[in-house]
């Protein structure tokens, strides 16, 4: 975590302060603080150091994990949460439609069937030890949440082939910065997204978005871009 005491002791004069990773989960909640032109501060927290399990970032975020946003200094966590919180903040932005309208009940849908499906199955992807130390365990395991992976991206495709161009249809919203993120984490697997045609469309579209450019920028990402 870079510079953390020092901001746990200053007066921030932005609301959000975003700790981050590059190109992990907190990626979606950057985008989206992006696209609102949010003024925000960046912490990066180095996970390949250790320091999510730091005592002073484990007392913002206890799971000690990124992302965590800090809103006028009180912490919040899950992705999300996080994605949806931003969006909602920030109407005019459009990355949330209309509080009450049906779309806005296939946006809750998407983003929370993404944070439950297929953002888990990443985490067993890249972190088998969560659930096991030994080797023959882990690449059961990894073997059956590949092929759970896919066929999740089967349905997104299918969703996306009838429904598309975005989630939502014809509308871009936040569930689409989820999307993108979780398609992104898929690159070096057997079969990413990108192999099924909407989803390979979807990406050439996210990817063209000034909001994907900056954040790699800012972030320091090169592959996938
Ligand atoms: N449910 C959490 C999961 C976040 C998560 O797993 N973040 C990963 C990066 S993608 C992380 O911080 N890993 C570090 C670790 O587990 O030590 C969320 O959505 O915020």
């Amino acid at each position: 975590m870079d510079g953390d005491a020092r901001r746990g002791s200053q007066k921030r004069e932005n609301v959000y302060t975003l700790y981050y990773s590059p190109g992990t989960a907190s990626m979606c909640v950057h985008q989206a603080l992006i696209e609102a032109n949010a003024q925000y501060d960046l912490v990066l927290v180095d996970l390949q150091a250790g320091r999510q399990r730091d005592p002073a970032y484990l007392r913002l975020n206890p799971a000690g994990v990124v992302p965590t946003l800090l809103i006028d200094d009180v912490p919040h966590t899950e992705t999300a949460a996080l994605l949806m919180t931003v969006a909602t903040r920030h109407p005019e932005a459009r990355l949330a439609p209309a509080e009450g309208s049906a779309l806005r009940s296939a946006w809750y849908q998407w983003i929370v069937y993404l944070a439950n499906t297929l953002q888990p199955a990443f985490r067993l992807w890249f972190y088998p030890a969560d659930i096991s130390e030994q080797a023959d365990v882990q690449a059961i395991l990894k073997a059956a949440t590949c092929r759970r992976i896919e066929s999740i991206w089967a349905r997104i495709d299918t969703h996306l082939l009838a429904h598309g161009p975005y989630l939502l249809g014809g509308e871009f919203s936040a569930a689409d910065l989820m999307l993108i993120m979780l398609m992104r984490w898929s690159r070096n697997m057997p079969r990413p997204a990108t192999e099924w045609t909407a989803l390979d469309q979807f990406a050439a579209r996210l990817k063209a978005r000034p909001s994907w450019k900056k954040l790699y920028a800012l972030e320091g990402l090169s592959e996938w871009a």
